[in-house]
């Protein structure tokens, strides 16, 4: 146990409530540890800010809110121990509990999937009945990739044994697996593939239940988001998810993350520019 803050309580500049005041806490998790394709996921916190998130327009058409009405502190990012797995994992869960405790809702900027893991540890830890959601490309459902338990391609694996109920986890956008990974999940999770339509029918059966949201932008195409380590055609398209922001905006959500933007890739910017918008309209919404 550590005993100290690991939540960097100077706020980042351009954000607007201190630590106190906040409801929403924005901490960057900058781990690409087991990316098993293209890293560089650990630049996206740095990224997001430092070229969009606060260069952005307040105001969002889509909310008709602004995100100054939010009460959104930005704690900058986490001191990771990069190439200390374990390290890492016990940072950011040590965080999230932290967070958890003072009753923030933590929105985690990624990283890699991986750091989902100890952020739904620490949310256990707190919420009974805890439901995960997943947008996402991929199932992220195998038990062991590369003969390790612990990586971006086993997460949701893991999570499940810790939500020890199938349908607490629901599996959105997925469009990609392997045939033993499907099977899995058509067994053991809420299956929703390629698109956000079926789940947004039965999103009103997760009313008054804590709900922790994994964002992994792979979900989106890679025509519209090509800056990510595992891209795959057929995803959705951004209109698609504010229509899922608003569907999900009756929810209980307790905490997020948005993972797996690795802005190296997309030299113009515009993966990043994305990220960032994506980001706020997903922080007005919730
Ligand atoms: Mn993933």
């Amino acid at each position: 146990m550590l005993n100290e803050s690991l939540i960097p309580r100077v706020p980042y500049e351009g954000c607007r409530s201190s630590y106190s005041d906040a409801d929403l806490v924005l901490i960057g998790a900058g781990y690409d540890g087991t990316s098993s394709y293209r890293p560089g996921s650990r630049f996206a916190p740095q990224a997001v800010r430092a070229e969009t998130l606060y260069s952005q327009e307040d105001y969002s058409p889509y909310f008709d809110r602004e995100i100054t009405e939010k009460a959104i502190h930005d704690a900058g990012d986490l001191d990771l121990p990069i190439g200390n797995k374990t390290g890492v994992l016990e940072m950011i869960r040590e965080a999230a509990r932290e967070l958890f405790a003072d009753r923030k809702r933590p929105c985690f900027i990624g990283g890699e999937h991986l750091i989902t893991l100890p952020v739904i540890e620490a949310a256990l830890e707190k919420y009974q009945g805890l439901h995960l959601l997943q947008l996402d490309a991929h199932l992220d459902l195998i038990d062991e990739l590369f003969g390790d338990r612990l990586s971006h391609g086993t997460v949701m694996r893991r999570c499940l044994e810790m939500l020890q109920k199938g349908d607490c986890l629901h599996q959105v956008g997925i469009r990609s697996g392997s045939r033993e990974e499907w099977q899995f999940a058509r067994q053991h999770t809420r299956l929703f593939p390629f698109d956000t339509k079926a789940f947004l029918e039965n999103a009103a059966q997760l009313q008054g239940f804590p709900v922790y949201l994994t964002l992994d932008l792979d979900i989106f195409d890679p025509a519209q988001f090509p800056g990510t380590g595992t891209p795959e055609a057929g995803g959705i398209f951004f209109p698609e998810f504010i229509a899922f922001l608003k569907g999900i905006a009756g929810l209980n959500i307790v905490g997020c993350d948005v993972v797996e933007l690795s802005p190296k890739i997309d030299p113009t910017g515009n993966s990043t520019a994305f990220a960032a918008k994506v980001l706020r309209e997903l922080l007005i919404a919730i």
